[in-house]
């Protein structure tokens, strides 16, 4: 199924317009402060995060899976079902594949699908965490950094495979996370295991075409429980510097120890220009990858006062690279993607929205009440009235959620593809 934009401009009429007047009431508020919310408005619109393939169908936990009818089994698939969510949306123009579950039979058909919902292929993953039917070495104990040269060569081949898929749909960039890790004291060599691994991503890195980013994301733990080579921003960091001027660190707001300061990780990555990408969830314990917002969105606003200032401040960063990386153990996947997406463009907002100058001053003066004021005072705004103004200006629905009940679109799926079908991914 598709969307059609008069199908989405008739259904507009029929939603309430008072977000209108909330705007001209934000305007009025916040021009006094030399804040332009038509600005703002343009900047919501504009920003666009990647779907990841993966998440278009139920995930699941260890303990099982319940699936959820209509999922997309193919990769034409999962790009129609990104498709419904751009046309509803206008801020999913992305995708993010996972190789080897998303090999593309035919490139240029892919191509063309995803050209036709407007779509464009940003940063490529690789898995060197699972052992596929007939792999020639097996990951059971490491891909980059193994013990086993053999298996590491395998490892680094597949990221070259990686990398000329990538390359022939457009993408630009290259997503690493190794399982890579300990689960027992003892087991690893912690200065071999590091070494083998900046060693690989070495030869991963020089492998990228020259306008191409190597993104490195971290991860405390899992699937390994003692140790991960690459656990933290900074063994990350480092390594990305071993690697060369194109390798970056990238950021999962779930991989981190409860209560990590995340969004002073963001202020000291990008003064160091090394925040390549980016990848939104949230959780309450670990790498839970809930809906974005949904556990704890000033920790996110937080996050984003830091990414705006970031991305006004530090030319020397890149722009980052936007994904979701959330999985849906009973939500419908694409309603769940849909309340992401509005988290994310609502912290976004309120961030748009602090009072910079102000806060300046109040932090030269010392004026710590200030400061807390200035931020709370963006984050208490109801910015819903902005996303809906954006997302109308982009040809979007005013409530995409809303939208996509309208018009049945999981029926409609189920309908297509039937009640059992199940998504490769995790
Ligand atoms: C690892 C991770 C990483 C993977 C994805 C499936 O926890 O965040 O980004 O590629 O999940
Ligand atoms: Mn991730
Ligand atoms: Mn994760």
């Amino acid at each position: 199924m598709k969307l059609s934009k008069n199908e989405i401009a008739d259904f507009n009429k029929s939603c309430n317009q008072d977000y209108k007047h909330e705007n001209d009431f934000l305007r009025s508020k916040f021009t006094k402060k030399g804040i332009d919310i038509d600005a703002i408005i343009k900047k919501v619109a504009d920003f666009q995060v990647a779907i990841p393939s993966w998440a278009l169908g139920a995930g699941g936990t260890r303990f099982g899976r319940f699936s959820y009818g209509g999922e997309p089994a193919t990769l034409e698939q999962k790009l129609n079902d990104v498709g419904l969510i751009h046309a509803l949306t206008k801020s999913a123009g992305t995708v993010s594949l996972h190789i080897p579950w998303d090999i593309p039979e035919d490139i240029n058909a892919i191509k063309e699908i995803a050209a036709n919902h407007g779509i464009v292929f940003d940063a490529m993953n690789s898995n060197t965490f699972q052992d596929q039917p007939n792999a020639e070495e097996t990951y059971k104990y490491g891909s980059l950094n193994s013990t086993d040269k053999r298996a590491r060569e395998y490892a680094v081949e597949h990221n070259k495979e990686v990398i000329r898929i990538g390359k022939a749909l457009g993408s630009k960039s290259l997503t690493v996370w190794l399982a890579d890790g300990a689960s027992f004291p003892g087991q690893l060599n912690f200065q071999t295991a590091l070494k083998n691994t900046e060693d690989s991503l070495q030869q991963i890195y020089a492998a990228m075409p020259e306008d191409w980013k190597l993104f490195i994301e971290y991860k405390p733990y899992e699937p390994n429980f003692y140790s991960t080579t690459i656990q933290d921003w900074g063994t990350s960091f480092m390594l990305a510097n071993a690697c060369g001027e194109r390798a970056y660190t990238l950021v999962d707001l779930g991989h981190h120890l409860p209560n990590t300061n995340i969004e002073q990780i963001v202020a000291t990555l990008m003064h160091k220009g090394k925040l390549g990408g980016f990848h939104f969830n949230d959780s309450k314990y670990g790498d839970d990858d809930l809906t974005v917002g949904s556990i704890k969105p000033y920790a996110l606003f937080l996050i984003f006062n830091e990414l705006v200032y970031g991305m006004e401040n530090n030319p020397q960063n890149p722009y980052p690279a936007w994904m979701i990386d959330a999985s849906h153990n009973i939500k419908d996947p694409l309603e769940d993607l849909i309340q992401s997406l509005e988290a994310i463009l609502m912290a976004y907002a309120k961030a748009l929205l602090v009072d910079q100058k102000a806060l300046k001053t109040a932090q030269l003066e010392n004026d710590v009440v200030k400061c807390q004021e200035i931020l709370q005072d963006a984050y208490n705004t109801d910015v819903r009235s902005i996303l809906k103004a954006a997302r109308e200006q982009a040809g979007g629905a005013v409530d995409p959620l809303k939208a996509y009940r309208a018009f049945q679109v999981r029926q409609q799926l189920i309908d297509e593809r039937g009640l059992e079908v199940q998504a490769t991914g995790l």
